[in-house]
């Protein structure tokens, strides 16, 4: 008799900020892991794998992946959402690690196999003034970084998206998910943004010279007529993409940025669905799918998404903030291997603890990553490392405007 699926078990862990992680164990001793970690709202996933989708799991065939996605999706008459799709997503990715360990191959061949040598990744620069912006974009170059997004301090603003605070020791540890009681403030005027972003690029691609990769991300604060206003001040600067310009739920606003500025546009970090973008992939709005692969059901419904994308020259560049596990990130990066449409993935390191608790093959080098040759994900779990590091509610913070109004975050 084939192996059945005899256990899977949610472990929550806080190396350095929370993660969410399964296991799941087949009756012939094989373990797959699967990232479910969505920032500030883990525990609501635990819930819903431990009381609604784990007891769907035991006794089924691990080998039949499709079948347990579309059971779990189209099975359950409340589909998508985050908390649902994080869910799945690390079902799916489990089940994908264990067939790739049973076929004694890494996850990309399974794939397709590799269409590159390696995987460009960016990653994260900030400052709250442009020299400490610099010094910052110096660091990611000495590392190899061909690509680096960069985010500014706003005079006159005491907190900004992405950028430490004032008080905080080093510029470099801006962490959204602060273990506070309630989240933490960050201030926001877009008129004082839009004016002062543009003498920063030109400062960077002063200093940096045109070669280097700048990417910017917008947080979904912006008006469409804002976006427009800033990627036509941004154009000269020749940004890589310029993400997140307006709120993600109304798709029709990308069209009006898409008429006013050629600036290149990314976006779908909180998007759970192949529907979230089919507009903006059919009438070819945006340049890159942001999903990760952890909040949008897993490999399974990715490559699908980023297939169908393809078809409209639409690339991939997957989410990877550090509240991606070393799984989730592993997973992102055996997917950017095999897809021929492979844009760009996003690189935040995770933190030093979060590495002894995911030991991971996958490898950087000169900006860009290799999977690793190891049978399945090629990372493990120690789980005595995880018992280390309890739980600790966090949230992201939130953004209110100078006379006190909430803005999008
Ligand atoms: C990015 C992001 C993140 C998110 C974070 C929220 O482009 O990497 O916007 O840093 O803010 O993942 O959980
Ligand atoms: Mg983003």
């Amino acid at each position: 008799m084939s192996a059945v699926i005899v256990d899977a078990e949610v472990v929550v862990t806080c190396p350095g900020r929370n993660y969410v992680t399964l296991v799941v164990t087949t009756s012939d001793g094989r373990t797959g892991l699967g990232d479910a970690t969505l920032n500030g709202r883990e525990l609501a996933v635990v819930a819903m794998l431990q009381e609604h989708l784990v007891p769907l799991l035991i006794g089924r065939d691990p080998s039949a992946i499709e079948d347990t996605w579309q059971y779990l999706y189209r099975g359950a008459y409340w589909r998508r959402g985050p908390v649902s799709m994080a869910a799945i997503a690390a079902i799916d990715v489990a089940l994908w690690d264990l067939k790739a360990q049973s076929a004694g191959m890494p996850l990309y061949q399974l794939l397709g196999g590799a269409s590159r040598t390696g995987i460009r990744a960016y990653g994260h620069a900030t400052g709250r003034t442009t020299p400490e912006l610099i010094d910052s974009i110096s660091q990611r170059v000495a590392e190899g970084f061909t690509a680096v997004r960069v985010q500014t301090g706003v005079p006159g603003l005491r907190r900004v998206y992405g950028i430490t605070a004032a008080d905080a020791d080093a510029a470099e540890s801006y962490e959204p998910a602060a273990a506070l009681d309630r989240p933490d403030e960050e201030d926001w005027d877009t008129a004082a943004y839009l004016r002062h972003i543009p003498q920063v690029f030109a400062a960077v691609r002063e200093r940096f010279g045109d070669e280097l990769a700048l990417l910017h991300d917008a947080h979904h604060r912006l008006t469409p007529s804002e976006a427009v206003r800033l990627g036509r001040s941004l154009e000269p600067f020749d940004l890589f993409w310029l993400e997140d310009p307006t709120p993600g739920e109304n798709q029709a606003a990308f069209r009006l940025i898409r008429q006013g500025t050629t600036v290149p546009i990314a976006t779908g970090e909180v998007f759970t669905t192949v529907w979230d973008y089919r507009t903006l992939v059919e009438e070819q709005l945006i340049d890159y799918v942001r999903s990760a692969v952890t909040h949008t059901g897993g490999i399974t419904p990715m490559r699908k998404l980023l297939d169908y994308a393809a078809h409209f020259q639409i690339k991939s560049a997957i989410h990877g903030p550090s509240d991606i596990s070393p799984v989730g990130m592993a997973a992102a990066l055996h997917l950017d291997f095999a897809i021929h449409n492979f844009g760009i993935q996003e690189y935040m390191p995770h933190p030093a603890e979060a590495s002894r608790v995911f030991p991971a093959g996958y490898r950087f080098e000169r900006g860009h990553f290799t999977p690793g040759d190891a049978p399945g994900l090629g990372v493990t779990f120690d789980r005595a490392a995880a018992a280390e590091y309890p739980y600790r509610r966090a949230y992201l913070p939130v953004a209110r405007l100078r006379d006190g109004t909430m803005h999008d975050w």
